[in-house]
C-alpha cells in the first residue's frame, strides 16, 4: 500500500534526450549497453538515506524547513512507527527511481534509544523491516555506516577521542552497524571520520589520536574477517568540516595511514566529489590517484559550490565534470563492490516531494551523460592516444633500462655527456585536449 507521499507516481521511465517531462530520464537508460555493460551495472546508483529522509533542511542560521510526515511533531518523540513510515516512503522513492541500491547510517533509520542496547535493538528491528522490503523490491544495500559524529558524546572524536569510553562506545556501535550491513548483504561498509581530527593542538595529542584510529580500523578489519563479511571496508576522505583538521584529509593521506598500519590491501576509499574540492583537488585527481594506488572503491556523488568553501552536497549538474570522473572510473576498470551514491541534498527551499524525485533524476541523467561521453572517449582513444604518444620515448630500450634498475646515475651521466643529449621541449597541448573533451560532452 502506498503512503501517498509522492502522490500518484509511476516508475520513472527513459524517454530520450528530446523529452521535456521533468519526471522522465533523458539519458539514463538502465538496459542500454555502454562499453560492453548495461548502464545500470556501470553506474550502480545508490540513494543516501540521510539527506533525503533524515535531514530537516536546517542551516547554521535556521532550523527545519521540510515538513515530512515521518518527522516528530514539535516537542513530540521520535518513534519506531515514524521510522517505519520513513522506510516505506524511502523504498517508494527507490522503486520509483529504479535505482538499484541505497545507503544509510544507523542514526538515519532508527530513533536513538536511552541506552546503546536499546539503540541496537531498534537498528536490528529496522534491519528486519528493510530486509522484507529489499526482498520485495530487489533493491540492495551498497553500504552501511555508523553515525559517529552527530551525538554530543562524539564532540571530541570517536576512535580518536581522549576518553577511552567513547572509543569503546564507538567500537560497539560500529560492530552493530557492520552486523546489520552484513545481514542485509551490503556490498561495502564505510567509515567517514567526521570528528576524527581536531580543532586545536593546544588540547590534542595528534600522535596518540592517529594511533587510536589505526587500532580502531585494524579491529574493524579483523572483525570483518572473523564474521566473514564479504563487502569491502572503505574510508571516506575529507579534509575538514566538521573538524578543522581531519586525519583522513584526502586519498594520499589515507594511503599513507593505511600503509602505516599495514591495511593497504584491506581497505579502499569512498571518494566524494565535494570532499575532493574541499581538499583543493579535482574529483578526477582523487579518482586517478586512488586507482593508481590500488585503493579505488566507490564514489559519493555530489557537487560543491565553488565559491562558498563549504560542503554544500548539491546534486551534480555539470556534465563535463562527470565525463572526466567516469573516465577515471572506467580507466580503473569500473566498479566492483562500489557504486555511485548520491550523497546530495536538496536546497532547503525545495520543499515539495517532487523536488526529491527531480533532483535525483537530474543527477542520474548527468552521470549517465558523463558515462556515455567517457566511454566514447575511451573507445576512440581520444585522450589515451595523445597520452601514449607523449610517453612514447619510454618504449625505447635505453629508457626502459633506466627504470628497470639496469643503469646507475654514473652510467646515465656518462651517456648524456658522451652523446651530447639536448632534450627538446614539446607542447603539452592542453587546449587541444580540452577541445577534444568538449567534442564528447
Ligand atoms: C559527510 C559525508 C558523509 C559520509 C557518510 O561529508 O560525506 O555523509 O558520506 O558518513
Ligand atoms: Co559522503
Amino acid at each position: 500500500m502506498s503512503t501517498g507521499f509522492f502522490g500518484d507516481i509511476a516508475k520513472i521511465q527513459y524517454e530520450g534526450p528530446d523529452s521535456t517531462n521533468p519526471l522522465a530520464y533523458r539519458f539514463y537508460n538502465p538496459d542500454e549497453m555502454v562499453a560492453g555493460k548495461r548502464m545500470e551495472d556501470h553506474l550502480r546508483f545508490a540513494i543516501a538515506y540521510w539527506h533525503s529522509f533524515a535531514w530537516p533542511g536546517g542551516d547554521p542560521f535556521g532550523g527545519q524547513t521540510f515538513d515530512r510526515p515521518w518527522f516528530p511533531k514539535a516537542g513530540g518523540a521520535d518513534t519506531m512507527d515514524l521510522a517505519r513510515l520513513k522506510a516505506d516512503v524511502a523504498f517508494e522513492m527507490f522503486s520509483a527511481l529504479g535505482t538499484p541500491f541505497f545507503c544509510f547510517h544507523d542514526a538515519d533509520v532508527r530513533p536513538e534509544g536511552d541506552t546503546l542496547k536499546e539503540s541496537i535493538a531498534r537498528l536490528d528491528s529496522i534491519g528486519d523491516y528493510f530486509a522484507a522490503k529489499m526482498e520485495e523490491t530487489g533493491i540492495r544495500l551498497l553500504w552501511g555506516t555508523a553515525n559517529l559524529f552527530s551525538h554530543r558524546r562524539y564532540m571530541a572524536g570517536a576512535a580518536t577521542n581522549p576518553d577511552p569510553d567513547v572509543f569503546a562506545y564507538a567500537a560497539a556501535t560500529v560492530k552493530s552497524c557492520i552486523d546489520v550491513t552484513r545481514r542485509l548483504g551490503g556490498a561495502n561498509y564505510v567509515l567517514w571520520g567526521g570528528r576524527e581530527g581536531y580543532e586545536t593542538l593546544l588540547n590534542t595529542d595528534l600522535k596518540r589520536e592517529r594511533a587510536q584510529a589505526g587500532r580502531f580500523l585494524s579491529m574493524v578489519v579483523e572483525y570483518k574477517h572473523r564474521i566473514g563479511f564479504e563487502g569491502a571496508i572503505l574510508i571516506e576522505p575529507k579534509p575538514q568540516e566538521p573538524t578543522k583538521h581531519q586525519y583522513d584529509f584526502d586519498v594520499a593521506t589515507v594511503y599513507g595511514f593505511l600503509k602505516e598500519y599495514g591495511l593497504e590491501n584491506e581497505v579502499k576509499v569512498n571518494i566524494e566529489q565535494g570532499h575532493a574540492i574541499l581538499a583543493g583537488h579535482s574529483f578526477e585527481h582523487e579518482l586517478a590517484l586512488a586507482a593508481s594506488l590500488g585503493i579505488f572503491g566507490s564514489i559519493d556523488m555530489n557537487r560543491n559550490d565553488y565559491q562558498s568553501g563549504w560542503d554544500t552536497d548539491q546534486f551534480p549538474n555539470n556534465v563535463p565534470e562527470m565525463a572526466l570522473a567516469f573516465y577515471e572510473v572506467l580507466r580503473a576498470g569500473g566498479f566492483t563492490t562500489g557504486g555511485t551514491n548520491f550523497d546530495a541534498k536538496l536546497r532547503r527551499q525545495s520543499l515539495d516531494p517532487q523536488d526529491l524525485l527531480i533532483a535525483h533524476i537530474g543527477g542520474i541523467d548527468c552521470c549517465a551523460r558523463g558515462l556515455k561521453a567517457a566511454a566514447r572517449m575511451i573507445e576512440d582513444k581520444a585522450l589515451s592516444g595523445p597520452l601514449d604518444e607523449r610517453y612514447a620515448g619510454w618504449n625505447e630500450a635505453e629508457a626502459k633500462a633506466m627504470l628497470s634498475g639496469e643503469r646507475t646515475l654514473e652510467q646515465i651521466s656518462q651517456r648524456v655527456l658522451s652523446s651530447g643529449i639536448e632534450p627538446q621541449p614539446k607542447s603539452g597541448r592542453q587546449e587541444y585536449l580540452e577541445n577534444v573533451v568538449n567534442r564528447y560532452v
